[in-house]
């Protein structure tokens, strides 16, 4: 099949798992064409079926605000007909649904059929989407999607809670690539670099934004470094990190907290690491969270939106109400407080993840399309 897939480069889910789709498809031999304003993070062109084509958005002086949608819009009419794509699969809701639904309808007016289907990812549907401000366009979006997936069953009861939809949704998870995992040799040197003295190594990986509360992670670390040994690594950044910074001094850690930045390969990182911290606000999935999995690393996360669907309770970690911290902290300690009990849960973790393979998952995908071509 001949795919357009349109997403987000940046590091967000979303487009961590638009990119890692497309380089799938792209590897059982059909051709993807990735849409985009910049090379998504995780692409490399290196496969012959993989192309990318940049939105270019002008700075006409006119525009306070340049119209990202309409040139998009135009992007996809141009790249369906000149790469003569089967069908457009967009990423995230906003605004990629409404541009390809208009560039459908132009595509129509001379004579050419290209079916859309959106995957909805979270924050499109349980923040930004259902401001006011959006909602009637998202609404429309989704129902006149040729298909719509969630990526969870928690984020599918979500969009039929806050909008008004009028039609199927399919639920396809989000998935774990394990070749990436299989590639790391030796985690060891990383690891006595972050912990020399043997601490237990804490993780957290994220945008942060104020969704994913991460300075509930520094509280909980606070808590366990004063019974055990341990550091944090933070990887990631945003809108959050200078009060997270202030938080570190305030406590007194920065010594034992390391922020690492924006980091493509996580999973070298997470070889390295004892136990990954999810104390989000709401999540629809937490592909963080599986991809630390993926990489033996039991979860202490809240119990809210999708997260129950990945990450199993007592089993490949613990669940808590959101904010709880001496809750996730006490969790977090009785895990890493024995190494019988700790290697049990990375076991655990590893093999829940196995649930969501790629292998697994990917058919999926290919038999909606396969359902939209005529
Ligand atoms: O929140 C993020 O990290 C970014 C955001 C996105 O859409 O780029 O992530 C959402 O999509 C991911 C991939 O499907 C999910 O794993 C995340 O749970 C979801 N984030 C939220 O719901 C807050």
């Amino acid at each position: 099949m001949n795919i357009g897939i349109v997403c987000y480069p940046t590091f967000g889910g979303s487009g961590v798992v638009a990119t890692e789709l497309g380089k799938a498809l792209a590897y059982k031999g059909h051709k993807v064409h990735f849409i985009s304003y910049q090379q998504p993070v995780r692409l490399d062109l290196f496969s012959e079926n993989i192309y990318y084509h940049e939105v270019k958005v002008s700075d006409y002086p006119l525009f306070d605000y340049q119209p990202y949608e309409l040139v998009l819009t135009s992007k996809l009419v141009d790249v369906v007909k000149f790469e003569k794509l089967d069908l457009l699969h967009v990423h995230y809701a906003i605004p990629h649904a409404s541009a390809a639904y208009m560039a459908q309808h132009i595509l129509a007016k001379e004579g050419i059929t290209i079916p859309f289907i959106t995957t909805l990812h979270g924050t499109d549907i349980t923040l930004v989407g259902k401001d006011v401000s959006f909602e009637p366009v998202i609404t429309f979006a989704i129902n006149e999607s040729n298909a719509v997936t969630a990526v969870s069953e928690s984020l599918k009861q979500d969009t039929y809670k806050h909008f008004k939809i009028t039609r199927d949704i399919e639920v396809i998870p989000n998935f774990i690539c394990f070749e990436e995992y299989k590639k790391i040799e030796d985690s060891d040197f990383l690891r006595k670099s972050f912990a020399p003295n043997g601490e237990k190594i804490l993780v957290h990986i994220s945008n942060f934004r104020p969704v994913k509360r991460v300075q509930d992670v520094i509280r909980i670390f606070d808590i366990v470094r004063k019974q055990i040994p341990a550091k944090l690594l933070l990887v990631g950044d945003g809108p959050e990190r200078h009060k997270i910074e202030e938080l570190c001094r305030e406590i007194q850690a920065c010594d034992c907290i390391k922020f690492l930045g924006k980091v493509k390969d996580t999973e070298r990182i997470l070889s390295a690491s004892d136990l990954f911290i999810l104390p989000s606000e709401s999540e629809s999935f937490g592909l963080a969270a599986l991809e630390a999995m993926a990489a033996k690393v039991p979860v202490i996360s809240t119990n809210t939106g999708g997260i129950p669907e990945v990450n199993l309770q007592g089993f490949s970690g613990y669940l808590s109400n959101v904010g709880d911290v001496e809750d996730m902290a006490k969790n977090a300690l009785s895990i890493l407080k024995d190494e019988a009990v700790l290697n049990q849960f990375k076991q655990a973790a590893y093999q829940q993840a196995q649930q969501f393979d790629i292998h697994k998952i990917l058919p999926m995908y290919e038999e909606l399309y396969r359902s939209l071509i005529k």
